[in-house]
């Protein structure tokens, strides 16, 4: 049947209510085979004693399954006994307890959507958040509802030897010469969302950790055999954040068995099952020579994400999906934290704001803006955001920030003693966080309620002879859809006082909350008149209208004892003079690069007392994206990128020696490591190396050269490859085939392939994204593939996304119209670019609004593709 795509249903929050069944126990179970699966579902229900209402119905979802047979308290019920329709199986006129035994059959080997069960690449994993448990089994599929599961798998012996479900192995044996079974019992209750099975052919590394109170856990991490070489960094990651959550939050295990399986065919980056995450192999398989320091790093926050999981969501879980960032935005926040603490590296800080920056902001100022509590949705799966995660840690941060670390320790242990083994609400964590805080958070949770990025005006005077320093703030929240008129939000603020050396003035870093619409503050014996150094640490996710002269911006960056408001002067000077030459460039005036800009850069390649990892992120040029962002309306992306390209050939030239002195000065000798140290070092070098190439000269293709043949590290050689993917010379022709043929054994390192070539700075680009789908090694069924390949060229090649004749519109929504019928999730994922339609010039607006009415009008659509085509608003206001 053809579904319109309008007609797919939304849910609000408003509309809550509890089950009147909810379901205790759950035995499943699972026979696997060649053709199909077949899985027995028993599942104990109960009236729920919280509700009045008696309809006598239990209406449990399903989706994709064959059902054969319904038993009620183990008698059979004939088809007229109950009702079955595409979405739901309805049984009638239950008593207050009962069984409910129902058989289905499954086509995991068809399940192209890797929701539910699903086969891939010779292993059988599950992904039921968030509703994917409804594809294996009729169930309550809601976070709600919290079962003891005992799962009991069937299986061939020799294809599948490794059979895993959550908790603890209590039986497992031969049924036959060919095939045997494993049955796992879960002593916790937990929301359908967090089951999980593996049936394949893995090897594990296996390690233990003994927790704070003494107990032995068995750590085992399953990979394909090839790649068991490659999971010692993964491993140490996970010892790390067990300690790190018992330290800094006193939370500890609670299984004997900690499992990780890792797969090539994932919707995202892992999930956090009870005692079985699986992952997207590409956070957990590292070694030198094929993983860069990104992904290494990638491992830590990832494997940390999801282990902290395991108190924040699944201890204590989600009354409901409007929840979501009750347990992401605390989590996000709880891996944040634990990075930072490893790594010690300004580096953490500025790659979350970055994020927050580009993505976040970009899509609080869309038309896909939610609040991080959203009110509705049509498909739950859209709101895995940045908005749900990032903003949602952000909010955490400033609770965290506002409270002080041991008050929000505090808040935290009440709020898992208070809440263990529930499903709870957002206001139930503020809740618990404003009883030991002791202030009203009534204003805060506006937080959680309205959408859009606050934007904060500063003006200051100083008066000498009172020696009195004003501040006055003012708050304003844009319009979101279906939002208007917002209320005044409690914004914390952190800010210090410089003097003209540079030095913090005593009152040293002060948080001040910003909870009217308009504030002012009163600084007295302030001798001299200050430097104002505003959202130190990023205190709040706002944007700042601040004006301040490029000269004050560049004290900042030399002297703010803040290392983040350094890196956030310099991102501020270079938007200033980045977005003057973009207008340069499109009134055809000649194009200068301030000496002074030269200067400061140099001052920065040259300082010797510069932390490292500073000095990398302050030697980068900000985003095409924040750029965009800064340039509304009608941002240019073609002006934008030739002013970008003008300041870097021109620091490139001007600079030429001291750049080449300082890549070798960075040169790290020896085997690789991953350290703070070292990974800053390179980051440092390598930004260097891009600015070489930005000549595109013989001698710079040299100095690439060299680089790519020496590398011994993964790191150096990507960086190496894709300054030379970006310049049109027969070498770039032959490392690429170089590169190939080195690692065509490796999906994760051909991913990176896939992305160097979809990102290069070269016109044809897209011709040479849409030849590579056509490559043996490209599958539009493998995630990866797909965000390397197509995801990298959409959002990340944005000149020749926005190539002005549309070309890179179009080969977005033929993507993702046959995506769609493939993996709705990944398809309604990598439309974002084209939702951003309002921010570009006219002409570009119209070609992008007709590739989308071009997706709108295919009468296919999934709930997750035509939600996100609908929400992006195809009239003109
Ligand atoms: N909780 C999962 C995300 C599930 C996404 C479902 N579409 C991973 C994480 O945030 O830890
Ligand atoms: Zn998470």
């Amino acid at each position: 049947m053809l579904m319109d795509n309008t007609t797919h249903a939304t849910t609000y929050l408003k509309n809550y209510t509890v089950t009147e069944y909810t379901i205790t126990d759950v035995q499943l179970d699972v026979n696997i085979t060649e053709e199909a699966t077949t899985v027995i579902a028993v599942l104990t229900c109960h009236k729920n004693p919280q509700v009045t209402t008696n309809t006598g119905q239990l209406v449990l979802n399903g989706e994709n399954l064959q059902l054969q047979h319904v038993l009620l308290d183990g008698k059979q019920l004939a088809n007229t006994e109950y009702t079955l329709t595409a979405e739901t199986l309805t049984l009638r006129n239950l008593p207050a307890s009962f069984t409910v035994q129902t058989t289905v059959i499954i086509k995991p080997q068809e399940n192209t959507a890797l929701s539910g069960l699903y086969k891939a690449n010779k292993i059988f994993c599950t992904q039921c958040e968030a509703e994917g448990f409804r594809r294996i089994t009729y169930y309550l599929d809601r976070p709600d509802v919290m079962a003891k599961f005992t799962v009991t798998i069937h299986a061939d012996k020799r294809l599948y030897p490794v059979l895993l479900a959550n908790g603890n192995l209590i039986a497992h044996g031969s049924e036959s010469d060919a095939r045997h079974y494993a049955t796992w019992q879960d002593p916790f209750k937990k929301p359908a969302y967090l089951f999980a099975m593996v049936a394949a052919d893995l090897v594990a590394l296996y390690d233990t950790y003994v927790t704070m109170s003494g107990r032995l856990v068995s750590l085992q991490l399953y990979v394909e055999r090839e790649n068991i070489d490659q999971t010692a960094h993964a491993m140490a990651a996970l010892k790390k954040a067990m300690a790190w959550d018992e330290l800094a939050y006193g939370r500890e295990y609670d299984l004997d068995i900690y499992m990780i399986v890792a797969v090539n065919d994932f919707n995202m980056g892992a999930m956090e099952n009870k005692g079985l995450n699986i992952f997207n192999s590409r956070y957990i398989l590292v070694s030198p020579t094929t993983a860069t320091d990104q992904d290494y790093a990638g491992v830590d926050m990832v494997v940390g994400h999801e282990y902290f999981h395991n108190w924040s969501g699944n201890r204590v879980t989600c009354r409901d999906w409007f929840q979501l960032s009750l347990k992401e935005g605390f989590t996000v926040f709880r891996e944040q934290q634990f990075t930072q603490y490893i790594t010690k590296s300004i580096m953490n800080r500025i790659g979350d704001v970055k994020l927050l920056l580009t993505h976040q902001f970009a899509e609080d100022s869309g038309p896909l803006a939610h609040p991080v509590r959203p009110d509705a949705y049509v498909e739950i799966n859209n709101f895995y955001t940045t908005t749900i995660y990032e903003k949602g840690a952000e909010v955490i941060r400033m609770l965290h920030t506002l409270l002080g670390a041991d008050k929000f320790r505090a808040g935290t242990d009440l709020y898992f003693a208070r809440y263990d083994g529930q499903a709870v609400t957002t206001d139930d964590f503020v809740a618990a966080m404003q009883e030991v805080a002791g202030i009203n958070l009534t204003q805060f949770k506006l937080w959680y309620t309205q959408a859009g990025t606050p934007e904060v005006s500063v003006t200051e005077q100083y008066d000498a002879t009172a020696q009195k320093y004003t501040l006055n703030l003012q708050q304003f929240i844009p319009d979101t859809p279906g939002q208007t008129n917002k209320l005044p939000m409690h914004i914390p603020i952190r800010i210090g006082l410089l003097d003209e050396s540079g030095n913090d003035m005593p009152i040293g870093t002060t948080v001040i909350s910003l909870v009217d619409k308009q504030q002012q503050y009163v600084f007295n014996n302030i001798k001299t008149k200050p430097h104002l150094s505003i959202l130190r640490g990023f205190s709040a996710p706002v944007k700042l209208k601040y004006v301040v002269s490029d000269n004050d911006l560049a004290f900042l960056l030399q002297k703010d004892n803040d290392d983040f408001n350094r890196w956030y002067a310099a991102q501020n000077l270079y938007s200033n003079v980045l977005i003057d030459l973009t207008r340069r460039v499109i009134s055809g005036a000649k194009l200068e690069l301030p000496n002074f800009i030269v200067e400061t850069f140099a001052e920065i390649l040259l300082n010797k007392d510069l932390d490292l990892a500073l000095k990398a992120e302050l030697l980068i040029l900000p985003s095409m994206s924040l750029l965009i962002d800064k340039m509304q309306p009608a941002a240019d992306p073609l002006a934008i990128y030739t002013a970008k390209k003008f300041v870097i050939s021109t620091i490139a030239d001007k600079l030429h020696k001291e750049l080449l002195t300082m890549y070798d000065a960075y040169t790290v000798f020896g085997t690789y490591a991953y350290n703070p140290e070292n990974m800053a070092r390179r980051s440092c070098r390598n930004t260097i190396l891009h600015y070489i190439a930005g000549t595109k000269s013989n001698a710079a293709v040299s100095v690439i050269l060299e680089q790519y043949n020496k590398a011994n590290n993964m790191t150096d050689t990507i960086a190496a490859l894709t300054e030379l993917a970006s310049i049109n010379c027969n070498e770039r022709i032959e490392a690429l085939i170089d590169f190939y043929n080195d690692w065509s054994n490796n999906p994760l390192v051909i991913n990176k392939w896939f992305a160097i070539q979809a990102l290069a700075d070269s016109e044809n680009a897209l011709d040479q994204v849409k030849a590579l789908l056509k490559h043996k090694a490209f599958d539009i069924k493998n995630p990866n593939n797909v965000r390397a390949l197509i995801g990298s060229f959409c959002s990340g090649n944005i000149v020749n996304f926005h190539a002005v004749n549309g070309d890179g519109y179009k080969f977005l929504a033929d993507m993702v119209l046959e995506l769609d019928a493939v993996n709705p999730q990944v398809a309604a994922r990598i439309l974002t670019p084209l939702t951003q339609w309002r921010k570009f010039s006219v002409g570009s607006q119209e070609m992008m609004r007709t590739q989308l009415q071009r997706i709108q009008k295919s009468r296919q659509l999934s709930a997750d593709v035509s939600e996100i085509i609908n929400k992006s608003s195809l009239a003109r206001n």
